[in-house]
């Protein structure tokens, strides 16, 4: 019998569909509802399984794997599985990422027979994890016959890969290993959607008239700019442009840093570089990919006040106009086209630059302060470094720093889930082996996700961990204080050689001062057989500036009043 021959399955198709989206590396946490279909996929030659802890982890490195490669896919057993890979799932939502969601389900013959499985609620319904599937997802299938399947499964993906949002596929588990048709060319999975060319051209006229008689644009880059994959377009907007060039916090690295119309990031009262006083000058907005929500907006303080021109990433929106069907490369390559030079902006910004900062050098003896940490954590930086800030001070003091060209940065701010760092720069890490990756996340959020450092272990990726150790949970502080954010002391750099057992090569050290830190950054940086864990002991009340601040607006915004009752 040929290779052909050979019966093709559902899993089949599953698995040849994710590698013809160039997918990799799957990320599974095995169950009886799931095994068959692990079993298909791993024989794939194209797709390489990757085990994780638990689902959450499985799912959150899944969201880190899509922002290195574009997609992902996370696959788990039913509902115990299931319910806890949807919080990667909500974050892969969140931040406009395709991450496909494949669940093993019950066999399909005991809904029928109302039988009472486990891993259920036991109450003989299976539908529920499909329904609740639906409103963190673009597009849930779920497949009850394997005749259904190729149809199914090639809407969901498609519908994630143009949406850039998760979506869900549910496999039940006598389906996996069923007879199925083979695939037709992915290009019909693929196939990108064109910008509609009337709404492209009205959109680019209706941009003229907005910047007609403007005498002072800047642009300001949000976090769909990536997802978009309008980079390159936006460069090219600019320089036609010659304005300034603000990145919200989310949107840092999107911009080139190093670009001499990169003004900083505009986030209020906690900007850098004095984006804010050059945003709130302008007479034009030209908003690109921007998320404007509490946190970015510093509890709504900073929300900008003239008329704004908003692209998007499938649509443009003017003071009264609105253009759907608007692919944001495109409108921004014909936008590049068409404008005309105004570096107002600029000219103007480059008499308000702040100077360098001459940052002081601890010496080696001096007990570790958060700035000192920031500030060897900038040498670290390079061309081939992608910097993971997770939730907490880590944000404020990663968002300080400035990104050489060609360093990466990765912040998870809309879904904002502590513990995301640890699993989604180990997704993140497998697809990109050449460059290095290092993360700097909070004592409170390492709790969280630390199993996943022993998947860094076992696979040898060597990310390098920079943990604060402030003893606590010090953005909640800043927002409101009570009992609760107060959290148990590990001591962290013995966790990391637990993880080793007798085959891993994980470093786990500790740094009290300025001395031992630097020590530690040089023997994270030569080695390469595993994560390097640099625990850094800091005082609890050395927290940034920027943190305390932006911490007293969301907490007023927060403490909101109701303002009218629902009259129902
Ligand atoms: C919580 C946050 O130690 O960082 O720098 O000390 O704040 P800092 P840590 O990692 O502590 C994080 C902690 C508890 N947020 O201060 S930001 C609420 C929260 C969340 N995500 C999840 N649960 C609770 N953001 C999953
Ligand atoms: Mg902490």
């Amino acid at each position: 019998m040929s290779a052909h021959d050979k019966k093709f399955t559902v899993g089949d198709y599953l698995a040849q569909r994710l590698a013809e989206i160039g997918i990799r590396h799957h990320f599974v946490v095995p169950g009886d509802y799931n095994l068959i279909l692990l079993d298909k996929l791993s024989a794939n030659p194209n797709l390489t399984e990757i085990g994780c802890a638990n689902e959450l982890n499985c799912s959150m490195a899944a969201e880190g794997y899509a922002r290195a490669n574009g997609a992902s896919v996370c696959v788990v057993t039913f509902s115990v599985g299931a319910l806890s890979a949807f919080n990667g799932t909500g974050s892969a939502y969140a931040e406009n990422l395709p991450l496909i969601l494949v669940s093993g389900s019950p066999n399909t013959n005991d809904a029928g027979q109302f039988h009472i499985l486990h891993h259920t609620l036991g109450n003989g319904d299976y539908t529920y994890q499909y329904e609740m599937a639906k409103k963190i997802t673009c597009c849930a299938v779920a497949v009850a016959r394997a005749e259904e399947a190729p149809r199914l499964i090639d809407r969901a993906i498609r519908h994630a890969l143009l949406a850039r949002k998760p979506c869900y596929i549910e496999i039940p588990t006598n389906l996996a290993g069923a007879s199925c048709v083979r695939p037709g060319p992915i290009s019909a999975v693929t196939d990108y959607v064109v910008s509609d060319p009337a709404a492209l051209e009205a959109a680019g006229n209706c941009a003229s008239e907005y910047l007609s008689g403007k005498l002072k644009p800047v642009i300001l880059v949000g976090p769909k700019l990536r997802r978009a994959g309008a980079e390159a377009e936006l460069l090219r907007l600019a320089e036609a442009m010659g304005c300034a060039v603000a990145v919200q916090p989310a949107a840092k690295g999107m911009f080139p840093e190093d670009h001499p119309q990169f003004v900083g990031i505009f986030w209020g009262q906690v900007s850098t570089g004095a984006a804010d006083t050059i945003v709130h000058w302008a007479d034009a907005l030209i908003c690109v990919g921007t998320v404007f929500n509490d946190y970015s907006t510093v509890g709504w303080t900073a929300v900008p006040d003239i008329p704004l021109m908003a692209a998007d990433m499938d649509h443009v929106t003017f003071p009264g106009a609105h253009f759907s069907r608007v692919r944001l490369p495109e409108f921004l390559g014909r936008l590049a086209e068409q404008v005309s030079f105004n570096d107002t902006t600029m000219v103007e910004y480059n008499r308000l630059r702040p100077d360098p900062l001459h940052l002081h050098v601890a010496a080696p003896e001096d007990a570790l302060t958060r700035k000192e940490i920031s500030r060897q954590v900038q040498e670290m930086l390079g061309p081939k470094t992608s910097l993971f800030v997770e939730t907490g001070d880590s944000w404020f003091n990663g968002i300080q720093l400035k990104l050489p060209q060609g360093a990466q940065f990765e912040i998870e701010m809309q879904w904002g889930h502590i513990g995301w760092s640890i699993p989604a720069s180990f997704g993140y890490a497998l697809h990109y082996p050449e460059r290095r990756t290092i993360v700097m996340v909070g004592d409170g959020s390492f709790q969280v996700t630390a199993q996943e450092v022993s998947q860094m272990v076992r696979f040898r990726i060597p990310i390098t961990i920079i943990l604060i150790n402030n003893r606590g949970y010090t953005i909640e502080v800043e927002i409101h204080d009570g009992s609760y954010n107060k959290i148990k002391n590990w001591d962290y750099a013995m966790l990391i050689r637990a993880f080793n057992s007798t085959d891993g090569d994980a470093k786990g050290l500790v740094a009290n001062t300025a001395g031992e830190l630097a020590e530690a950054i040089a023997v994270a940086a030569k080695h390469d057989g595993g994560p390097t864990l640099i625990e850094c002991t800091i005082d609890q009340d050395d927290c940034s500036r920027e943190l305390i601040t932006w911490g007293h607006y969301v907490a007023s915004a927060n403490a909101r009043p109701p303002r009218h009752q629902r009259e129902d």
